[in-house]
């Protein structure tokens, strides 16, 4: 191989590593948020799914439209539904984390303007390795 061959192939991988940055291993299918009024909590709900041979660990989120965090709904006493921070994510290969009503949710906290059906919100979900996945949800009725 000449130099300039070996070069050329270097360049290739930074190109594909560059391209790899975006997570394209995760799915993110049907990302929807409930309607809010200004300063009011919404909450956004998707299934992630990993079509990698890795696992992948969810550590964050963010979001333009309010201050944003992952909930878990968990019963607190008998008949007392509450919500935590859920923590750290995991999702092994070829499994599916579920975020939907009664259960995991990007919490949306005091929305900065109202979120109307048919309105797109912008989620960023933050993951270990500095990755991140950007998802539109769409505002609509549960
Ligand atoms: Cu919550």
């Amino acid at each position: 191989m000449t130099n300039r061959k070996g070069w050329l192939l270097l360049l290739m991988m930074a190109a594909l590593l560059l391209a790899a940055c975006s997570r394209p291993e995760l799915q993110a299918e049907e990302p929807w948020a409930r309607p809010a009024a200004v300063g009011a909590n919404s909450a956004a709900y998707l299934i992630l799914r990993n079509r990698g041979k890795s696992a992948v660990t969810l550590v964050g989120v963010s979001s333009s439209a309010a201050t944003a965090e992952l909930h878990r709904t968990v019963m607190k006493a008998e008949g007392v539904m509450g919500m935590e921070p859920a923590g750290v994510i995991e999702i092994g290969p070829g499994e599916e984390v579920r975020f939907e009503p009664g259960g995991l949710h990007v919490m949306l906290i005091g929305v900065g303007q109202p979120l109307a059906e048919g309105e797109i919100v912008e989620i960023t979900f933050e993951f270990d390795d500095g990755q991140e996945l950007l998802v539109d949800a769409v505002v609509r009725q549960p």
